[in-house]
């Protein structure tokens, strides 16, 4: 019996199981609520992934107050890599190493550059939600990850060749970016991002009790260029938002529509409402010059009530996930704090912005489903797949009947409730938020995982649990153990992602250092190899292959801004090197193939090893040399 237990006589599973039931029966009377069918068929075993075999899924999965981004392989649950986004990441150097500095910091604002003179230079925390993959023709193109950091207003785009980010934005006049997703037609164009705090616009430290002063921001963001294209000002907050398949509207739900400052206010009304924005009005408004400019040299345009590029589509309180749905016609948005999801039309999206229908006729089905509907996924055969919170459960539903049942037939449209473990915020079927959603596997990303693993302490982790969805019965199969709140991922054939096994030491990435090189009298960077003062900034030059730098020593002297630049020469598939200082601080990694630097403040006398950090081969711990700083 563990304390919680022996204090409380109750388990908390118990406990859990019980007062949801309870509520729900009482919330939902005697209509709609099916006996929970926890699968007690065996589990199909298709998950296993035997040794040497591969994963037919690459999973993306954000990695919340971790700020990086995770590939995981499906199904076999397996965690590959983590990608460095908006964190400090001690083993590949991001964050540290030159390059990633200047991804992180070129496109801070102004003001932020100032904020953060003085403390790093930039935020080394990040809040990731929301991974999203570009789109062409309403399908995964393999190109690029797109990921929100709610905690400081950025959005980042990750290379999905070589699996590293290349773009890292903020967002200026919004506050705290929170959903995201790309355009899905003809082809992500768009990246629709979230403001989801109001703020008051200018926030200049003038205003603060006056909410009429205080704005969400809608922004679209052009995703080749990774620059904000236009803003909209929006009534009431901004919490989650898909885009439809036909690349003419985002619909963003709100929770906020009182526009209160506290819980009591945010919650006081019985109805909130989604916002749906008409990119082609939107445009049209641009190029009409219908804006303003605050911050950043970006236009924003007002789609308060009564603006041609905006409609409020009245839904019952907090409503939160927005889901596409891959028949593309209908978007899910779902209650959190009603037990209905309410099914919008997009078909019906023309009419409403003529006004010839009312907004609220743009729904079309309500089903109740259970309590705290928080996401929904598809499987491509006409099934909805809803994560409920508050009951610990996926619930499967019939969409076309949920349709007919709002419409005044007698049909139920709930297929099957399966307890999940434990409280699902996300949950995602392979390729379900594309057009070739193929209804194979389900993950449901529960935010407690309790007593589902041996025990390490205080702090638990989530649990991501895989769920067969192949046959008519939803199967559990998996329980993985996740860190960080991962809140969201998405799952994408594998024939669609081609990383690269080494780097092209043409790409883009490493112009800077090539030119720098030629300038300092290296015409191939592949053989740089020598120290270049001036001033007191020095650079030095070495190229690497396995088991050794081409440079056994080198001296600076004390007080000297030293750049160290590596170039990892081997062409070897999984041959990466580091670079790592010993009492430095100093670790990158350097790709196969990659040039990498690093710059430090040589204040520390004395002899310093220097070494490869990454294992390289069976003298990799010899893989070492020294510097020498010379007092002043
Ligand atoms: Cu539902 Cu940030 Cu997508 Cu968490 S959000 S669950
Ligand atoms: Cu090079 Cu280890």
């Amino acid at each position: 019996m563990t304390e919680t237990t022996k204090k409380t006589g109750v388990s908390r599973r118990a406990m859990l199981g019980g007062s949801a039931a309870a509520v729900g029966a009482g919330l939902l009377g005697a209509s709609g609520m099916v006996t929970s069918t926890q699968a007690k068929v065996k589990a199909s075993g298709k998950n296993e992934v035997h040794p040497g075999d591969l994963d037919e899924y690459y999973g993306f999965w954000s990695g919340g107050q971790s700020g990086e981004v995770r590939v995981l392989g499906m199904p076999s649950m397996r965690e590959l890599m983590r990608i460095p986004v908006f964190n400090r990441c001690s083993a590949t150097g991001w964050g540290q190493s030159n390059e990633s500095i200047k991804i992180i910091t070129e496109n801070m604002l102004p003001q932020e550059t100032e904020f953060w003179k003085d403390k790093g230079g930039f935020p080394m925390n990040g809040d990731t939600h929301h991974p999203h993959m570009s789109f062409t023709d309403g399908k995964y193109d393999g190109r690029y990850i797109f990921v929100n950091d709610k905690a400081n207003t950025r959005i980042a785009r990750i290379r999905c060749d070589i699996m590293k980010v290349d773009k890292i934005i903020s967002v200026p006049n919004a506050a705290d970016i929170h959903g995201l997703r790309p355009q899905k037609f003809p082809e992500t164009k768009y990246l629709f991002a979230n403001g989801e705090h109001r703020v008051p616009l200018p926030n200049d430290g003038t205003v603060l009790d006056d909410p009429s002063k205080y704005h969400a921001v809608f922004s679209g963001v052009d995703a080749m260029e990774m620059k904000i294209a236009w803003q909209v000002i929006v009534d009431g907050n901004l919490d989650n938002v898909d885009a439809d398949y036909q690349g003419k509207y985002a619909v963003a739900s709100c929770y906020n529509s009182e526009e209160g400052i506290n819980l009591e206010q945010m919650t006081a009304n019985e109805q909130d409402w989604v916002v749906v924005f008409d990119v082609e009005a939107i445009e049209a408004g641009v190029k009409a010059g219908d804006f303003k400019i605050y911050d950043g040299d970006v236009p924003v345009l007002d789609g308060r009530k009564g603006s041609k590029y905006t409609r409020y589509i009245p839904i019952s309180t907090s409503p939160h996930g927005v889901n596409t749905c891959p028949d593309k016609k209908h978007i899910m948005v779902n209650g959190k704090l009603s037990p209905t999801v309410s099914i919008l039309d997009v078909t019906k999206f023309p009419a409403m912005f003529k006004d010839k229908i009312k907004p609220r006729d743009a729904v079309v089905g309500e089903p109740e489903l259970g309590l705290g509907p928080l996401h929904t996924a598809f499987d491509g055969r006409g099934n909805a797949y809803t994560t409920l919170f508050l009951d610990s459960q996926i619930v499967k539903w019939d969409i076309d009947k949920a349709v007919k049942a709002y419409a005044g037939e007698e049909v139920d449209p709930i297929i099957q409730k399966l307890d999940v473990h434990y409280q699902p915020g996300h949950n995602h079927t392979t390729m379900g938020e594309t057009l070739d959603a193929d209804g194979k596997w389900l993950i449901s990303l529960n935010k407690f995982s309790k007593d589902r693993f041996i025990n390490v302490g205080p702090l638990k982790p989530e649990n991501d649990q895989l769920i067969d969805i192949s046959g008519d019965v939803m199967k559990m199969v998996h329980d993985g153990p996740t860190f960080a709140e991962p809140h969201d991922c998405m799952i994408v054939h594998r024939s669609i992602v081609n990383p690269v096994n080494e780097y092209n030491p043409e790409d883009i990435m490493f112009k800077d250092l090539v030119e720098q090189a030629k300038a300092d009298g290296f015409p191939d960077i592949d053989e740089a190899d020598g120290i270049i003062r001036d001033g007191n900034k020095v650079r030095v030059y070495m190229y690497s292959a396995a088991p050794s730098f081409s440079m056994e020593k080198f001296t600076v002297k004390q007080g000297d801004e030293v750049t160290v630049i590596i170039t990892n020469i081997d062409y070897i598939d999984d041959l990466t090197h580091g670079f790592s200082i010993s009492n430095y601080g100093v670790a990158i990694e350097v790709g196969p193939q990659a040039t990498a630097s690093v710059t430090f403040k040589a204040d520390s006398p004395g002899v310093h090893w220097f070494y490869c950090n990454w294992f390289c081969h069976a003298l990799h711990m010899e893989m070492r040399g020294r510097m020498l700083v010379e007092p002043k």
